[in-house]
């Protein structure tokens, strides 16, 4: 088996960040040394001094090819997975999806043959349930119990689509109770939402802005106080926001937590940075690039510092990307004159390390949170731990090595994600990913990439980890 020493990087850990040396030994870390008292005579050494060394990043919410909006998200496994790795994340979480009617092991299936012998790093899925009915549950049962699938997102939006009635949501709630599965929720009232889309477009409003102001924060708090509420009902069934946007969400979530619930929440960098009149509000059809739902949310509000203040306090656990790309030509531009049918999705997969790394330089975010919100809580959360998202003997040797004195342009020129263009175009970064290893596989580095597609494997997910 192959041994690397990584000499001389301050590895990073939710607990401190220490100068030590690692040691890997095949797929996994053998050892961590005090400098200079790892082994002699391994096969390769990478020398790591003035960088930090951090577990693989873990991105729990991507979306290859989703079929959305008249479409499908842009990223196959093969060139979303490739992304992520040259932007130091090894391990993405996609959502499987149940659409409605189709019987949940066929859409698991599906999702199967999708990403096999395609993903460059390692993969595991949620279950998107767009039919909560009673085989639904039933497969609940089984996908915990033989699949290794542990946690299942239901819709609150999307009336017709992915929608859940309050009472479906309860009946999974109370299974998810009983089998030790994660709920996962898109918190926005989307029956209102549906009514002041159909008014915005009656006025001939149709421009990407409309999709924002159509999507008020006020509800995605009240369906984040309405999810709060059933999960409670059904005895505090472990309920997880995706993609939170807002300051009025974040304050159900946090007197959640303060009660002492099992209430979690991720935010994503777009929420962090952008905003709905930066972006969204960009002339013309220009905005259609950011028209996600959540959608980005007023600049004259304290939503993005009330988020990392969120980040800072773990009322909000982690940091995802809910990576779902779509190019602009033929696929955004399918909602041109009509905003309401611009695909859903911004694609980031490539660049959340960096850019929550960014929030370290800016002095939003300390350096042990970085390594938290980005690796150690998603694998904790997501089952995953201590085989991912952790620098400690035993666990997959997912290693990044990243320099803070290195300089990270984010553009379409240079990116690897398949999109005609970047919702990040011009974003600058203190730091650089420079090396990266995949279960002790060096597959970036500055001499380019190394990787295969196939190589990456389906990881069975435990339970969460991460309950109160
Ligand atoms: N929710 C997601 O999580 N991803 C894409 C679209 C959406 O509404
Ligand atoms: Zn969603
Ligand atoms: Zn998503």
């Amino acid at each position: 088996m192959t041994t690397t020493l990584i000499t001389g990087g301050t590895v990073v850990t939710p607990s401190g960040a220490v100068v030590a040396d690692v040691l890997v030994d095949g797929e996994t870390i053998a050892a961590v040394f005090a400098p200079g008292l790892g082994p002699v005579g391994v096969d390769t050494v990478l020398d790591a001094t003035g960088k930090y060394v951090i577990p693989g990043g873990i991105d729990v919410h991507t979306h290859m090819q989703l079929p959305f909006g008249g479409t499908f998200a842009s990223d196959t496994f093969a060139t979303g997975t490739r992304a992520a790795a040259f932007g130091g994340t090894t391990t993405i979480i996609d959502f499987a999806v149940q659409r409605t009617g189709e019987v949940v092991q066929d859409g698991l299936a599906a999702w199967h043959a999708k990403a096999a012998g395609e993903s460059f790093v390692d993969y595991g899925f949620h279950m998107i349930l767009g039919g909560v009915d009673d085989d639904a549950l039933k497969a609940m049962d089984q996908l915990v119990a033989d699949e290794g699938i542990t946690s299942f997102k239901l819709f609150m939006a999307y009336p017709g689509v992915f929608y859940s009635d309050d009472g479906q949501i309860l009946r999974a709630m109370q299974r998810a109770r009983d089998n030790g599965a994660l709920i996962m929720m898109h918190a926005e009232n989307g029956i209102a939402i549906d009514v002041l889309v159909q008014q915005a477009l009656a006025r001939g409003e149709t421009d990407p802005v409309f999709h924002g102001l159509t999507r008020p924060p006020a509800l995605e708090a009240e369906a984040t106080h309405r999810a709060i509420v059933l999960s409670g009902v059904a005895r505090d069934c472990p309920l997880y926001f995706v993609h939170l946007s807002a300051s009025g969400a974040l304050e159900q979530v946090a007197a959640a937590r303060d009660a002492g619930r099992n209430v979690f929440a991720e935010t994503c960098p777009q929420y962090l940075y952008l905003t709905l009149e930066d972006q969204l509000g960009a002339p013309g059809f220009e905005g259609a690039k950011w028209v996600a739902s959540p959608p980005l949310r007023s600049r004259d509000e304290s939503h993005r510092a009330d988020l990392w203040k969120g980040l800072r306090s773990n009322d909000l656990a982690i940091v995802s990307t809910d990576h779902c790309p779509f190019c602009m030509k033929e696929q955004k531009e399918l909602g041109l004159g009509n905003f309401s049918k611009i695909p859903n999705g911004i694609g980031t997969v490539e660049h959340r390390v960096d850019l929550v790394y960014q929030g370290v330089v800016d002095g939003k975010l300390s350096l042990e949170r970085w390594v938290e919100t980005i690796a150690t809580t998603p694998a904790r959360m997501f089952g995953l731990y201590p085989r991912k998202g952790v620098i400690a003997p035993g666990s997959d040797a997912d290693i990044v090595v990243y320099d803070p004195n290195g300089h990270t342009t984010i553009g379409v020129a240079t990116h690897h994600m398949n999109m005609d263009h970047s919702a990040w175009e011009g974003y600058e970064i203190d730091g650089r990913v420079e090396t990266v290893l995949s279960r002790g596989e060096v597959i970036v580095d500055s001499g380019g990439f190394h990787g295969a597609a196939g190589r990456g494997r389906f990881l069975r997910r435990g339970l969460s980890s991460y309950l109160v």
